[in-house]
């Protein structure tokens, strides 16, 4: 897709890290949008966004007179980026059906996260609690890739949402919350199911993302060598 003026481009302000803009990274791209990612200098730039954190969309349509859509939290942003570029069913129940999903594994990061500064017998607990909720997506996950048919999607037949979450879910856990819990990257590949593995090669190798594989790396590659 090339711009003109009327095609809207993007500018995708987060920090340079994998953290809460993999998905929408990967979003914009399968979509072919035209799109710049700014790494906005912190905590100077804070008080310049709408919400005072990153990430943050902001959408140019184009037209001359019309102002700039801005777009704070990185569910809103997702949710946006999915629906407009068609990688949810229109459908309102199957659409709910994919962005429950994105939901799930947001709680299971927040879990991983809060556990991080707790010590002794708080900390046991809330690891497991983070273990138990990575259980859970993995299960739903390996579920859902079998009933459909081992095609390698978790819905259908073509990359959708639910698998570019999915995708930078794992993605978060093994390369980036590594850096603050070393164990957690073989903790995660352990339990990462055949069909899991076949639903990261999948996305991996699905040719919209072809661009963000070549930009980023293969976290397949990087899951099978480390
Ligand atoms: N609920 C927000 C959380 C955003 C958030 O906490 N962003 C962090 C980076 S992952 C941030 O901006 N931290 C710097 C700050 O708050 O000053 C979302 O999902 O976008």
């Amino acid at each position: 897709m090339t711009a003109d003026n009327t095609t809207p481009t993007y500018v995708l302000r987060y920090f340079d890290i994998i953290g809460l803009a993999e998905t929408s990274r990967m979003l914009l791209t399968a979509a072919k949008a035209e799109w710049t990612e700014e790494h906005p200098e912190w905590p100077q730039e804070k008080p310049n966004q709408p919400f005072g954190h990153l990430p943050v969309l902001v959408e140019k349509s184009g037209a001359e007179d019309e102002e700039d859509f801005v777009l704070s939290e990185s569910g809103s942003i997702e949710r946006y980026l999915a629906r407009k570029f068609n990688f949810v069913p229109t459908d309102n129940k199957q659409m709910a059906r994919h962005e429950q999903l994105r939901d799930q594994h947001l709680d299971a990061i927040i879990a991983f996260f809060a556990q991080l500064s707790l010590v002794d017998e708080a900390k046991k607990e809330k690891r497991e609690d983070f273990d138990a909720m990575l259980d859970k997506v993995i299960e739903i996950h390996t579920s859902l890739i079998r009933k459909n048919d081992d095609c390698g999607y978790l819905f259908g037949e073509e990359l959708t949402f639910a698998d570019m979450s999915a995708y930078a879910f794992y993605k978060l856990l093994v390369m980036y919350a590594v850096t603050f819990e070393a164990d957690v990257a073989p903790f995660v590949k352990d339990k990462i199911t055949p069909e899991v593995l076949h639903l990261l090669r999948t996305v991996e190798s699905d040719p919209l993302l072809h661009e963000h594989v070549e930009k980023k790396g293969s976290f397949v590659a990087h899951i099978l060598t480390e």
